[in-house]
Formats: C-alpha cells, sequence, structure tokens
C-alpha cells in the first residue's frame, strides 16, 4: 500500500484541467497494447496536439507555396505564416528582437551552426571550449570535431554524485584560454537543472559567449534569455509538443551578425556573382534553401498552445508529478534513482535490481507504458555513474497521478518476471 498520495503533492494544475488537455491529443484515444496509454517518454520527444496536427494540415491544404519569393497571394500567405512565428519564439524566449530568431532543424543543427559560425574562426591551438559532464552527445561531438580540426581542447566540469555541476570546480576551468562555454539547461539524462544563469555570469566575467543547450528546459520551464544573459539559446520543436524537423536558435543580434553563414544556397544572400556574394542579415543568413515551412507554421502553434496554458503552470504540474513519482519509485522494492539534484526538472533516470534497462521498457510497454532505455545520447553520464544504461521516465503536461501508479504497478511486474 502507498503511503503518499496525490493530495500531499502541488495541484496548481488539477487533475480534472490535465485530463482535459489529454483530449487535446488525438494518441489518447488510442489503446496502447489493449491499455491506456501512458506516455512517459517526453525527453526524447512529446506527442502532439489537435492544434498543432491542423495548423500542418491547413498549411499544406489552404495556403502553402514557398516563402520569401512569390508575389502572388499564397507565398504571402506562406511567408506571413512563417515570419509571425519569430515573434512567438521571441515572445517564448523573452528576446527582444525577431530577427535574434533562426529556423534551424532542431538543437542539434543550432549547436552545429554556433560552433561553425561562431567558435571556429576565434579557435586556434591551445584554446579551450568548456562544457558539462551531464552534456547530450550533441553538445559534445561538434565541439571535439571542431577542437580535431583546429588544436583547441575540449574541457569538462565533472558533475558531482548527485548530478549537479561544482559550480566553483566550473569557475576554476575558466581561464585565458576559454574561448567558448556550451552549458545544458536542464539534462536529459538526470532532469538536472543546471544554475546557467550563475554559470553565464561566470563566463562573462572572462569576455566569454555562452550557448545555452534548452532542448530540455523549453518544453517545461520558464525560459527568459534576457533574464539569463545568454549569448545563444536553442531548442527543438518536437520535445514542445511541434513537430520535428524544426528548430530555435536564438543569439544576441550583434553577434549573429558578425557571423559567417552556416550553409550557402538560395535565400541566405544578399547579391551574387561567380567572383563573390554578399550575405543577408540575420537570421535568413542562416537560412539558406527552402526551410521547413509547414514545420515552423506547427511550432508556431505548439508555442501558442504551451503559452495558453501557460509554462509557469505546466512546470508546476510537472514538477508536483516528479515529486509524487520520486516517492513512489522509492518504495519499489531494488529502484535506485540516478540523478538526485537538488533542482530537477520532470525526469527520472532508475536502475531496478540487475534487471536490464531495455527489459523494464519491454515490460512497461506490454502494460502500454512508454518510457525510455538505453544510454539517453548521454554515455559519458552513464560512465560517471558506471553504468551502461538506465529507464527513464519523463513527464509532459499531459501526465497524471495515474500514469505514475500505473508505472508503479507495471514495475512490480517487472519485479515478479526478472527478480
Ligand atoms: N540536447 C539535449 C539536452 C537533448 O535532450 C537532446 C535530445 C538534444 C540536445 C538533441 O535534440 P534534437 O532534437 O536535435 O535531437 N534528447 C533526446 C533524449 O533524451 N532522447 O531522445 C532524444
Amino acid at each position: 500500500m502507498s503511503t503518499v498520495t496525490p493530495m500531499q503533492t502541488h495541484d496548481a494544475v488539477t487533475p480534472l484541467a490535465v485530463e482535459r488537455l489529454r483530449a487535446d491529443f488525438p494518441i489518447f484515444a488510442r489503446p496502447m497494447n489493449g491499455k491506456r496509454l501512458v506516455f512517459l517518454d517526453n525527453a526524447a520527444s512529446a506527442q502532439k496536439p489537435e492544434a498543432v496536427i491542423r495548423a500542418i494540415d491547413e498549411c499544406y491544404g489552404e495556403y502553402y507555396a514557398n516563402i520569401h519569393r512569390g508575389v502572388y497571394q499564397l507565398s504571402q500567405r506562406s511567408t506571413q505564416a512563417y515570419e509571425a512565428v519569430r515573434g512567438k519564439v521571441r515572445a517564448l524566449l523573452n528576446g527582444a528582437d525577431d530577427r535574434e530568431v533562426v529556423f534551424v532543424r532542431g538543437a542539434t543543427e543550432a549547436i552545429n551552426l554556433v560552433a561553425h559560425s561562431y567558435v571556429r574562426p576565434r579557435l586556434g591551438p591551445g584554446d579551450e571550449i568548456l562544457i558539462t559532464g551531464m552534456e547530450h552527445h550533441s553538445n559534445i561531438v561538434p565541439w571535439q570535431l571542431l577542437c580535431e580540426e583546429t588544436g583547441a581542447t575540449l574541457v569538462v566540469s565533472p558533475i558531482t554524485d548527485k548530478g549537479e555541476v561544482d559550480v566553483e570546480d566550473f569557475r576554476s576551468r575558466l581561464t585565458a584560454r576559454t574561448k567558448f562555454v556550451s552549458i545544458v539547461h536542464v539534462s536529459n539524462a538526470l532532469g538536472t537543472v543546471n544554475p546557467v544563469q550563475e554559470m553565464i555570469a561566470a563566463a562573462h566575467e572572462f569576455g566569454v559567449a555562452v550557448l545555452v543547450d534548452g532542448a530540455q528546459s523549453v518544453p517545461h520551464l520558464s525560459v527568459d534569455v534576457a533574464e539569463l544573459d545568454c549569448d545563444f539559446y536553442c531548442f527543438s520543436g518536437h520535445k514542445i509538443y511541434g513537430p520535428s524537423g524544426v528548430g530555435v536558435l536564438w543569439g544576441r543580434l550583434d553577434l549573429l551578425r558578425e557571423m559567417r553563414p552556416y550553409q550557402g544556397g538560395g535565400e541566405m544572400i544578399r547579391y551574387v556573382t561567380f567572383e563573390r556574394s554578399e550575405f543577408a542579415e540575420p537570421p535568413q543568413r542562416f537560412e539558406a534553401g527552402t526551410p521547413n515551412i509547414a514545420g515552423v507554421v506547427g511550432l508556431g502553434a505548439a508555442i501558442d498552445y504551451v503559452c495558453a496554458i501557460g509554462t509557469e503552470r505546466i512546470a508546476a504540474h510537472e514538477h508536483a508529478l516528479l515529486e509524487y513519482a520520486t516517492a513512489r519509485l522509492g518504495e519499489v522494492e531494488g529502484v535506485r534513482i540516478i540523478g538526485t539534484a537538488t533542482a530537477k526538472a520532470g525526469v527520472i533516470s532508475f536502475l531496478m535490481g540487475r534487471v536490464h534497462p531495455h527489459d523494464i521498457g519491454t515490460v512497461l510497454d506490454l502494460e502500454g507504458v512508454a518510457i525510455r532505455a538505453g544510454h539517453h545520447c548521454a554515455q559519458p553520464v552513464m560512465q560517471r555513474y558506471g553504468i551502461p544504461a538506465t529507464a527513464r521516465a519523463s513527464f509532459g503536461l499531459y501526465n497524471t497521478y495515474d500514469d505514475v501508479d500505473v508505472l508503479v504497478r507495471a514495475l512490480d511486474k517487472v519485479r515478479e518476471l526478472f527478480i
């Protein structure tokens, strides 16, 4: 019998409201293995509300044409719909100017763009790039590639046993050699919310620009780039209930203006001859070729959806679920939670006895519960704890206390089978 009840936890969004929100997501009307779908893999990708699906459908069905080039009505309407989303992103992040919003494929492309356009020209042998020990591979590998090319070194500030950054250690690794800092806001493998504001201020004392990987934060917290005082911020559309294949790089306009393009092609130039080309101003400078028009429109609808609910309310709801789930999982025999930071978002990585996380995932799937099992594209985090993988439950705005209860009951089945 559980000793934890939902009544003991926060209820900023009532269960009734969540049930109503769930109805916005068509996928929840479909059973999974004959059971109600309990979707707890939101850190990998979130489900899509009807409003997003409809916006994409309308774009293709009612006003689709290529943007920025047609004089005809359809193209103008498409262009307007696409460009209007810059303002929505700016407002979501509390940016200062729509021109600071660059549409990309996702967080991964945003990081690669900054690596090539901002950092590469500033990097030479002996220089350093500083990251933390809890980065996703997409915030490790681009820097390794750059270091190989330039003779620079990738410096890592390690994490503590709880899965936190040691800010003093981080500070101590900032030197005159540091040319760039790239840090994750919320860890996808541990759920840790990093004190990025403090870390950014420390980097700025050394005159170093900072990119914040917000892939796991924008969907779950209120983000304010002005308050953070970061130089670049990025996220992916598909984790914020929008489509895949679209994401955002937000960058300070003065920095974007200094940067060379990441890719060459149509729409990113002002003037081209065979001898030379003159580049367009940001953000067009970084959006070569025909972009993901319907994807951007869908992202706009996702931002509208999230903002109508309120990012603060979503954060409070998911935090309540995190607390409830942490307590309930703590009651399950053999469960060990990996990542016990004081400040956490709705991600719980765990192990259960010696059962392989893939076996946990498979048994849970039979119960209609979708979690992720693996290294979560954060192998160095797994190495830090000396484990190959974890099972990971991650929450979204549509998850309920009942979802947590179903997860816990399904773990009993895992125990019956394997322990
Ligand atoms: N950064 C973080 C912190 C992430 O969690 C992810 C994706 C990325 C960057 C890359 O985002 P993408 O949209 O460009 O692929 N994280 C996960 C995950 O945890 N499970 O699947 C993808």
